[in-house]
């Protein structure tokens, strides 16, 4: 996880107009917009290149799984028309160099400083200016930032007892080294059984002498039913783009999933086994579109949780390994929904075995392995699938001191407050892509990015048209809101499962369900009719400190 500098630059210092953190596809397409205003932007990014999410996670098996044809932007007709998918759901490969490609053909870099932390963003109210300073020496005086920092960018190492003494090599799967790792011949335990370790669990397991997963929560998956991209099936798509995309834009998730609407526990067994029968043979995320009430009626939940783990039990040949594969303690897709290519059935090779660490959790890490149950099993590697300090952790890894003097950490010391998880309430100026109290996480993440800059974007557009330089929602707008998410989020059955969407994975973290599960299309709605209605709910000042929030 250290960070290497290979570039020398002299340290950045005077005024702009705005400060992007994090060169991933919000960061990237912030900055595309932002030229086309005529404002001067920079972007900062620990990594050494573009792409977030896909320059980190380089594990064995990485990919998407949201079609590509659906995870790619869409903000360029000539851009989606030109770049061609090798596979439905792209590897991390291919997404980054999709990422790069992008950040050529838009000529992004030369506005971009790489290898660089911003570690601190703090407002002066008397110039109302962030003065934002990063790990490299650079000290700049920005109108704006926007946080593009990612959702799931902040790694999380659990802090088991002796970890420092292994003797063997060790791997967090979200800072996956460049150059690739070769587990041949090697015993490897994997810590984790979310989408990371599903997706690479069968990879590694293709390599490795043995591979020990330890597993503490099962979770549900859906086989991904992968495969090359067909030319006809990637016309279909780009001789309609501009009217899939609009549609997708107005979907729950930003996802084209034919959603049947339908009560699960209203159908008969036998038509709805046949519907659960034929998602799973079409395979993906989409599985959970099948009935409309599978999100909010147990009952209804319950059957396609079922129907899941009877899955497993016909794949997994050991019955003991099958139950404790087959999860038993959160509804279907109150925790993320993972998406695999042959996990379930990787458990039938001998080289592979499970360990169940729920009720005998890990006890240490030995120089020689992991120590469960006073049981040391001998391993070579670990590899951490134990995910990340998700939605908050980016942002709170920076000191961000807001217009009185307090940090966001204060701010959100009893969960994240954000108004629509643009902006939060003492923090004039500062925007977030994707934040808590947005869809975010829930969607399809590049329908939400481009959403959020769209907005953002407009924002300054709309606020340099009325000769103002300053944003910042109220108290009152940010209290309702926080408890408009609330209210929904506990409409569904998410809140009873112990996830990271809860801030369940951290310790100390407030259980609070951070996302927005309002769907896409009506939080969009929202969005728009409040810049409509001339920022409803924010405040708008500028050199005169003219209030200007509603007109
Ligand atoms: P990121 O891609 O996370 O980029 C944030 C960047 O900010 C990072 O490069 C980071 O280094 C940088 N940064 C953070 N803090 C600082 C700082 N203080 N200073 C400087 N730089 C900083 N979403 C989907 O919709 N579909 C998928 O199939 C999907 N698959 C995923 C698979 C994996 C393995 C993971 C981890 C996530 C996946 N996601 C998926 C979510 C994914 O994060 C988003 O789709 C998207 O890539 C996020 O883009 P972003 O620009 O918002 O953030
Ligand atoms: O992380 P996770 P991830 N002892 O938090 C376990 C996206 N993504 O990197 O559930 C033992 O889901 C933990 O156990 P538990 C996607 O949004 C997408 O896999 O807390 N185990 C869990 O099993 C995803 O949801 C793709 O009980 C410990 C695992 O570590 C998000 O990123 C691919 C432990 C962490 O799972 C995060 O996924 C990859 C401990 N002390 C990621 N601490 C796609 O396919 C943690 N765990 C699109």
């Amino acid at each position: 996880m250290s960070r290497t500098t290979s570039t020398e630059r002299s340290a950045m210092a005077g005024e702009i107009d705005v400060v992007i953190v994090g060169a991933g596809f919000g960061g990237m397409y912030m900055l595309h917009r932002l030229r086309g205003l005529g404002l001067s932007a920079i972007v900062f990014d620990v990594a050494s290149g573009v792409g977030g999410t896909w320059y980190w996670n380089r594990y064995p098996g990485a990919r998407c799984d949201v079609e590509s044809m659906q995870y790619s932007y869409a903000f360029d007709e000539t851009l989606q028309q030109e770049w061609q998918w090798s596979e439905l759901f792209a590897g991390q490969p291919e997404i980054l160099r999709y990422a790069n490609y992008v950040a050529d053909r838009f000529d992004l870099r030369r506005d971009m400083r790489f290898e660089t932390r911003v570690t601190d963003a703090v407002f002066d109210p008397a110039t109302r200016r962030w003065a934002v300073r990063t790990d490299r020496g650079d000290a700049l005086s920005a109108r704006h930032c926007v946080m593009a920092t990612g959702c799931l960018s902040a790694a999380r190492m659990p802090d088991f007892p002796g970890r420092d003494s292994f003797k063997g090599q060790t791997y967090h799967t979200g800072y996956w080294p460049h150059e690739g790792v070769d587990f041949t011949g090697k015993r490897v335990a994997v810590i984790g059984t979310g989408s990371s370790a599903i997706q690479s669990i069968p990879v590694i397991a293709q390599q490795a002498e043995h591979v020990t997963v330890f597993q503490r929560t099962p979770n549900f998956s859906i086989p991904s039913r992968n495969g090359p991209m067909s030319e006809s099936y990637a016309r279909s798509w780009k001789d309609s783009y501009p009217a899939k995309r609009a549609e997708a834009r107005m979907t729950r998730n930003g996802i084209l999933a034919n959603p049947l609407d339908k009560s699960a526990i209203e159908t008969p067994e036998a038509e709805r086994l046949t519907i659960y029968e034929q998602r799973w043979a079409s395979g993906g995320t989409t599985f959970m579109a099948a009935f409309n009430d599978l999100i909010v009626n147990k009952a209804s939940n319950d059957t396609a949780a079922e129907f899941v783990r009877n899955k497993i039990r016909e794949m997994v040949k050991d019955p003991a390994t099958a139950e404790l594969l087959a999860p038993t303690n959160h509804p279907i897709g109150t925790k993320r929904i993972c998406v695999d290519t042959d996990y379930y059935l990787t458990y039938n090779q001998p080289n592979v075995s499970l360990v169940d660490v729920r009720h005998t959790p890990i006890e240490a890490i030995t120089p020689d392995g992991v120590m469960v149950g006073g049981k040391e099993y001998k391993v070579d590697a670990i590899v951490f699938a134990t995910g990340f300090d998700a939605m908050t952790g980016a942002l709170t890894r920076i000191n961000i001191v807001g217009r009185d003097g307090a940090t966001l950490v204060q701010e959100w010391e009893a969960g994240p407050r954000t108004y629509l998880g643009l902006m939060c309430a003492g923090f004039p100026n500062l925007f977030m892509i994707t934040g808590p109290g947005s869809p975010s996480v829930l969607s399809n993440m590049m329908v939400s990015i481009e959403q959020h800059v769209d907005w953002i974007t407009d924002c300054l557009a709309s606020l340099r048209d009325r000769q103002m330089d300053c944003i910042e929602p109220t108290r009152a707008a940010q209290d309702a809101w926080v408890e408009h998410v609330n209210e929904v989020a506990h409409t569904t059955l998410y809140p009873s499962a112990a996830s990271w969407y809860m801030g369940a994975n951290i310790e100390g973290k407030p259980r609070v369900f951070m996302p927005y599960i309002g769907g896409v299309g009506a939080y969009r709605q929202k969005c728009d009719a409040v810049a409509a209605a001339g920022y409803e709910g924010f405040v708008l000042s500028g050199p005169a400190r003219v209030a200007a929030a509603a007109e």
